[in-house]
């Protein structure tokens, strides 16, 4: 082992902060270069997947994605990978921030109980990946062995007020999306390039609820967004945000006025916008199918006062009516030319429908939700308490905190717009389910219903 490592005398020598995601490290306010020592360790360790399922990671600094590294142009880095004696397998690094073979990989392959240490200087400045070049190279990157290290260009980059770490990775695991306990990696998943799951921060639910981000009116946000696949390629994108700037590709040039930026596997970039209006943003991969389904979805919360010349909300619902006919506000009570259902069975029938074109793309199709942002309707508590108070959730919408089966949440479920008929058909339908207790609603209860929560 090689432990002296020539350090130029006029360097200063500075210990690497790293942060676990979200947080990233302070902004770099020296104006000169600096000898960093970076020290990472890789551990293998049994972490949450998602609710009820487990997952064996192999880490940079225990979670997943790895420790945020952040440097200057010029730094010359100390580079030292321990690898923990309780690891089974060997792991190197290979930085895309480091000119030299393998980005560092040749020289950090590094076995269990052992360290290493190499040199590099940062000659570009830009938000890089790194990850483990440890064959088979891709079952080490889809165990979670990825990370962004963000080298400042010299003057630094623009001061914002939040600055936020995201990555994305695919994982294959035996079981399908959900099923319970420690799931294995599949390799033939991995081949065929087909997800189980697709996160934001090593898990689902990373980024929702209680770990959701946080910023305030008027803040400027910057995130670091990485994608460490190993296989797929992001299309990021943040609900009711515009980027104002977009280094895409995590580079020095900054596209502007931004919706969707492309983040590919093994690449990053860096979103900047200014939070202008209050409520919940979500950060999805476009694709949208992984964030609704696979899990890749995350949640920004923004408080603060509401601008209505910047957003209104809704001002007007009504009634349509073409050819000329007198358009009239939908009257809270009446069932517009939706079917009328003449017996239970057929309330059943049309809920379904409307169940799976209103309510299945957040609650999910056996109604079992997803954990940290949409409450599970199968067995809910909540609903079965009180089916007028949830009547009325689907009537108004709902904001703010409510517990269902033990666990919080504290998002927003939109007003859809259901006429009291539809509304009736869509609860009968879901109390008749997955293990809720039965019964049935009718259009009159969703009436009476609605004027006792308003009363309130
Ligand atoms: C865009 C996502 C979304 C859609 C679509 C949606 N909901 Fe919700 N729903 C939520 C969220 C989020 C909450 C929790 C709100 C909170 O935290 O305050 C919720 C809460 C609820 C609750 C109370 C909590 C519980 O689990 O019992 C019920 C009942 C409910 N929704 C029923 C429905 C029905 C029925 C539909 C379709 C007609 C529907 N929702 C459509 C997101 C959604
Ligand atoms: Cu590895």
């Amino acid at each position: 082992m090689t432990d002296k490592a020539a350090t130029p005398l006029e360097l200063p020598i500075v210990k690497a902060e790293l942060t676990d995601a979200p947080l990233v490290p302070a902004p770099i306010t020296r104006k000169h270069a600096a000898k960093v020592v970076v020290q990472l360790e890789v551990t293998e360790v049994v972490k949450k997947m998602a609710d009820g399922v487990d997952y064996t990671f192999w880490t940079f600094g225990g979670s997943v994605p790895g420790k945020f590294i952040r440097i200057r142009q010029h730094d010359e880095v100390e580079f030292h990978l321990m690898n923990h004696p309780d690891s089974k397998n060997p792991h190197n690094i290979d930085l895309h921030a480091v000119t030299g073979p393998g980005g560092g990989a040749a020289s950090t392959f590094t076995a269990p109980g052992h360290e290493t240490v190499f040199n590099f200087k940062a000659l570009n400045p830009g938000l890089y990946v790194y990850h483990c070049a440890t064959a088979p190279v891709g079952m080490h990157i889809a165990n979670g062995m990825y990370g962004l290290i963000m080298v400042e260009p010299e003057e630094g980059l623009p001061a914002v007020d939040k600055e936020y770490y995201v990555m994305q990775g695919d994982f294959y695991t035996k079981g399908a999306f959900g099923a319970p306990g420690l799931q294995p990696f599949d390799m033939e998943k991995a081949l065929d390039e087909n997800p189980s799951y697709v996160v934001f921060n090593g898990s689902v639910g990373s980024l929702t609820g209680d770990n959701a981000l946080t910023a305030k009116v008027g803040e400027t946000v910057r995130l670091f967004v990485g994608n460490g696949g190993p296989n797929l390629i992001s299309s990021f994108h943040v609900i009711g945000e515009i980027f104002d700037n977009v280094y895409a590709e995590g580079g020095s040039t900054a596209n502007k006025n931004i919706q969707t930026t492309l983040v590919p596997a093994g690449g990053a970039a860096i979103t900047e916008f200014k939070a202008d209006v209050p409520g919940n943003y979500v950060l999805v991969d476009h694709s949208i199918f992984r964030a609704f389904n696979k899990g890749a979805l995350g949640m920004l919360k923004v408080e603060g006062a509401e601008d209505k010349k910047l957003y209104s909300g809704q001002i007007v619902q009504k009634i349509y009516q073409p050819e000329g006919s007198t358009v009239q506000e939908m009257p809270m009570s009446k069932t517009p030319l939706a079917a009328v259902a003449s017996s239970k069975d057929m309330r059943l029938e049309l809920g379904k429908t409307l169940y799976a074109q209103n309510c299945q793309a957040c609650h999910q199709a056996e109604g079992q939700g997803i954990k940290g942002a949409f409450p599970p309707l199968a067995k809910s508590d909540y609903l079965n308490a009180d089916v007028n108070r949830a009547i009325g959730v689907v009537a108004h919408g709902l904001e703010g905190q409510i517990k269902v089966n033990g666990e919080l949440y504290n998002s927003t479920m939109p007003k859809l717009k259901l006429s009291d008929e539809e509304i009736a058909n869509v609860m009968t339908y879901v109390l008749n389910n997955w293990g809720n207790k039965g019964g049935e609603v009718t259009p009159a209860q969703v009436r009476s219903a609605q004027a006792t929560a308003s009363s309130h």
